[in-house]
């Protein structure tokens, strides 16, 4: 695990996005952990996650033309992420978002920013079954763009309806990289160096023992 890594899983500790407790997940299950970015909910926060992504992407190596944030969650994520690969590694990064509701007057259509063309990198929080990345690659594909890769926080390496998790699914389907700040597997890493987390070790290992792929 590299030291930014480790260094997120502290942060999302501390503003309690990332919690251990009993949650139920959009696909029913019931899982000894979540993820809430929504929980990153001040100027610093955002600031500092911005780095983050913007390290796991640079550190990524994989070429793209621009960054893509889908409404709501990605949106200020890609935005932020933009910011900070503009001022800590100089690259000046074209990016859009789409609204929700398509707009009939004023410009016209659900796309604001730079136009949605070439290689697009998809920016999100976090892809459990791939329904909300499933929809981005609709509009991907209308503006005749192509996606270079999935860009999100947390993989939670956990199986779709079949063996496959979403992401390989995703990376199956649409022949692109997925690139996360960390997965589950970086996480019980991090849990087993932290004696007091013990009993969050065994319920994450046990669901990763059920779900995992
Ligand atoms: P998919 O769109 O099905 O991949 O699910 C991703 C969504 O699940 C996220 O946008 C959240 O609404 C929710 N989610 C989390 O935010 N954090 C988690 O740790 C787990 C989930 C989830 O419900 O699976």
């Amino acid at each position: 695990m590299k030291a930014y890594q480790r260094e997120f899983i502290e942060f999302a500790l501390e503003k309690q996005v990332l919690k251990f407790g009993e949650f139920t997940l959009k696909s029913g299950r019931k899982s000894p952990y979540f993820f809430n970015a929504g929980l990153f909910n001040s100027g610093r926060d955002l600031a500092k996650l911005g780095r983050y992504y913007a390290a796991a992407l640079v550190d990524s190596g994989i070429a793209y033309d621009v960054l893509f944030g889908p409404a709501y969650k990605g949106i200020p994520i890609a935005s932020a992420t933009a910011v900070q690969l503009a001022e800590l590694h100089d690259q000046d990064v074209p990016w859009c978002f789409n609204r929700k509701e398509a707009k009939d007057h004023g410009e016209g259509g659900n796309l604001v920013g730079s136009p949605l063309k070439g290689r697009i990198m998809l920016v999100d929080d976090v892809i459990t079954a791939g329904t909300a990345i499933r929809e981005s690659m609709d509009l991907i594909q209308a503006n005749g763009a192509e996606l270079a890769g999935v860009l999100i926080a947390l993989d939670r390496q956990e199986k779709g309806k079949g063996e496959l998790s979403a992401i390989q699914e995703v990376q199956r389907d649409y022949n692109a990289p997925v690139i996360a700040i960390i997965t589950l597997g970086d996480l019980i890493r991090y849990l087993e160096t932290q004696p007091e987390m013990t009993e969050h070790l065994e319920k994450v290992k046990a669901y990763r023992a059920s779900y995992g792929v």
